[in-house]
């Protein structure tokens, strides 16, 4: 029978269920071997008398040190450590003017999610706060088949054209004569690379920004980076940029402060993540796109093909569509977040390709890896990237082949098989490419619109706010400053010296150089034979000075959801500030953890308190936050610890809201911050940058939570960096 297009309809179980298929459940069950034989002791070995030489009969330890040996595979060659999560998509509207994408016409339609966050320099051990790029991989299983939007948190890349990526990528990954360092970019050969692409200017300058430490992977923007296109029923093609919106806001945290959740905890997202899911914090992002039509194409002082270009939003405003939820955690992190195969190639009916040469070329990459990485071509059987549309073809075999085709033919046209798999026609939702006019000369060449690799960089210096130019001068002279080679370093000063003459002094300052006089930025994207005047990088002037969606300081500021406070206490502390505070920050979506010198708490009222952490298993760097509740013996016996004041001092450092309730003040008078502290005035809250003093603790409750929602208070680090 021939099958028609499934009718679109709420569906969002259906890759649940199919999931559930798979699942082993061990409650209640013998332990068996592979073989499904029962054992009966798994503790000792086969053996010639109970201290005799194990004997080679044994196939039950045969068998699982066998499969014990092969438990690995290769780990991706990028993005190796990730995170990930079900959920579902949902979209608000009909999109049907634009794409004919079922899941984007269909607002009563909840299409199943599974979403990966990952590092991308980094092995899959790597700690979580590296300064990198994170992934942000969605795959969508639609009625339709599934569709990947495998993107980034930074909407621009290091390259244009994807044969430099296996050149990007071995110069940003550990030096291959002493694999050092892990995780990380500042080091020679990434400087050397990038300094002499300058097309990578512009990512280099989002890599350096903030943008590259997340606070949390629920609280960063994703990107498709690529110009797509979207195609409707009729044939019209649009092009789309994809977006995705978190609705908690965009947040990040220190250089300082990545490197101490390094040493503290390196699993601080994955954990993170899992945690808000398992509390029922479940992350949400709202899903935009801009939309070009065909005719404008040209429009732009930019090429939109160019992958090292943002749209500005001033130019073409994001239009929020629909909403994912991520809402369960996997339940085997090898099974699904290890095994989930993405490929830039999977669209859907409604969604295509342009001649981005990027994009092109990772058109080819990604099934390619797979084949490595997961040993063969049925890597699409594996449970967690089957797709809830039916699969009915005529590939067949190969290693790890789980379908059992039925029938005698395996090929089309057949007659055999009654003709079947039919292809589809358009009625039946058969997926046709764009019919893109296509008339030109076989080249190996870069587009002359390609070539100006600066302006945007510019545009996202100057619409950083004062504190997060500082940020990026820091992480420059940092990671420069890593860099042993002197000419690298000078040649990547020419290069800032491109993007804003200030930027390049200032960070030629803190590496104790000068900048070069006369710029020599050469262009390395050209033939060798070719003549290079015409291909030297230049700089369009922008006619936008600024962009404000550019800057994480103009993101909303107006939730506490989900951060985390710390509360440190003592023997003999205050319950009912603590309480009243505790309960105030719960109510809006915030999470407490009482941090005591012991694991045992007693109030001052002499009721238990349960301890969460002691100063020992936690540090102020895992916190939002901190609070300091009052009790005499309680503020007495922090004081005598001095890693209660290391505390504070740090969270000081990082910017954080601080706040203590009436006597504890003297903890914070032994601070190093103790003349910055708010007059305290006995019956009013006193507040400044981000420290809340009072007496009252409903009052000191209210404005500490609008102090947690601010964030950071970056004011603190232009009197210097601080000691802690
Ligand atoms: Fe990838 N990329 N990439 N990439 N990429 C991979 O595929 C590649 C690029 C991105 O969580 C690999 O399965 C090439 C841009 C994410 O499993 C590999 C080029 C963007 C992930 C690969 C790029 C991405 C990958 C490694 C330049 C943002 C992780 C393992 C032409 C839009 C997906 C794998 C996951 C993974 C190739 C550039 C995003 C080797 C050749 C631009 C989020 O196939």
């Amino acid at each position: 029978m021939k099958e028609k297009a499934v009718a679109a309809g709420p569906d969002a179980n259906k890759k649940d269920e199919d999931l559930q298929k798979n699942t082993e459940i061990s409650e209640g069950q013998f332990l068996t071997s592979n073989q499904g034989v029962r054992i009966n002791d798994d503790q000792n070995s086969l053996k010639a008398g109970p201290r005799g030489a194990t004997l080679l009969e044994d196939f039950l330890f045969r068998e699982k040190m066998t499969h014990f040996d092969h438990e690995r595979i290769p780990e991706r060659i990028v993005h190796a450590r990730g995170s990930a999560a079900h959920g579902v998509f949902r979209v608000y509207e009909s999109m049907s003017k634009y794409t004919k994408a079922g899941f984007l016409n269909d607002p009563s339609v909840e299409t199943p999610v599974f979403v990966r966050f990952s590092t991308v320099a980094g092995s899959r051990g790597s700690t979580d706060l590296a300064r990198d790029v994170r992934g942000f991989a969605v795959k969508f299983y639609t009625e339709e088949g599934n569709f990947d939007l495998v993107g980034n948190n930074i909407p621009v890349f290091f390259i244009q054209d994807a044969i430099k990526f296996p050149d990007f990528v071995h110069a940003v990954k550990p030096e291959p004569h002493n694999e050092v360092p892990q995780a990380a970019s500042a080091h020679d050969t990434f400087w050397d690379f990038v300094s002499l692409n300058t097309e990578a200017t512009h990512m280099v300058m989002w890599a350096m920004s903030d943008r590259a430490l997340p606070r949390s992977l629920r609280m960063m923007e994703g990107f498709g980076v690529h110009t797509f296109r979207f195609v409707n029923a009729e044939g019209t093609a649009s092009f789309v940029k994809f977006h995705w919106k978190p609705l908690l806001g965009v947040h990040a945290v220190g250089w300082d402060e990545a490197q101490n959740i390094s040493g503290k905890d390196s699993d601080f997202h994955r954990k993170d993540l899992y945690e808000a899911i398992e509390n029922g914090d479940y992350p949400e992002w709202e899903f935009g796109v801009q939309i070009v039509p065909e005719e404008d194409e040209h429009k732009f002082e930019f090429d939109l093909l160019d992958p090292t270009k943002i749209i500005p939003e001033e130019l073409v405003p994001v239009m929020r569509i629909g909403k994912m939820t991520l809402n369960r955690n996997p339940d085997n992190f090898f099974a699904e977040t290890e095994q989930v195969a993405f490929h830039i190639g999977h669209v859907v009916p409604g969604i295509d390709f342009t001649n981005d040469p990027l994009l092109q070329g990772r058109l080819f990459s990604y099934t390619d890896t797979q084949l490595s990485r997961l040993g063969g071509p049925n890597f699409h059987e594996i449970p967690i990237n089957r797709s809830i549309a039916p699969v009915h073809n005529n590939q067949r075999d190969g290693i790890h082949r789980m379908t059992i085709n039925k029938g005698k033919s395996s090929y089309h046209p057949n007659s055999v098989g009654g003709g079947c798999p039919f292809q589809a026609g358009k009625m039946d939702g058969g997926f046709s490419s764009y019919a893109e006019k296509i008339d030109s000369r076989k080249v190996r060449e870069r587009s002359a619109s390609f070539f100006d690799h600066f302006s945007q960089a510019t545009l996202f210096f100057n619409s950083q706010s004062e504190a997060e130019q500082m940020h990026i001068v820091d992480a420059l002279r940092f990671e420069l400053g890593k860099v042993e080679t002197v000419e690298i370093r000078l040649r990547m000063l020419m290069v800032l010296k491109q993007v804003d003459v200030g930027l390049a002094s200032k960070v030629a300052y803190g590496l104790g150089l000068t900048v070069p006089e006369t710029p020599e930025i050469i262009n390395h994207a050209i033939p060798a034979d070719a003549e290079p005047k015409a291909y030297q990088p230049v700089k369009v002037e922008s006619s936008l000075k600024k962009s404000a969606a550019l800057s994480m300081s103009n993101a909303p500021k107006d939730s506490i959801r989900t951060r985390k406070i710390a509360f440190l206490v003592a023997d003999g502390v205050d319950e009912a500030s603590l309480t009243t505070v505790k309960q105030a920050l719960l109510a809006e979506g915030a999470m407490v953890e009482v941090i005591a010198p012991r694991g045992v708490l007693v109030s001052a009222n002499k009721k238990d308190i349960k301890v969460d952490k002691t100063l020992l298993t936690t540090a102020s760097v895992l916190y939002d936050a901190v609070f300091v509740p009052g009790g005499a013996t309680s503020v007495a016996a922090l004081l005598e610890e001095g890693d209660a004041v290391h505390f504070l001092n740090e969270a000081y450092k990082h910017c954080k809201a601080i706040s203590a309730f009436n006597d504890a003040r003297k903890l914070l008078e032994e601070t190093y911050f103790a003349k910055k502290l708010p007059e305290h005035n006995e019956d009013k809250v006193a507040m400044k940058e981000g420290v809340v003093i009072g007496s009252n603790a409903d009052e000191l409750a209210k404005h500490f939570i609008k102090a947690v929602a601010q964030h950071r208070f970056w004011e603190r680090e232009k009197k210097g960096k601080v000691p802690a």
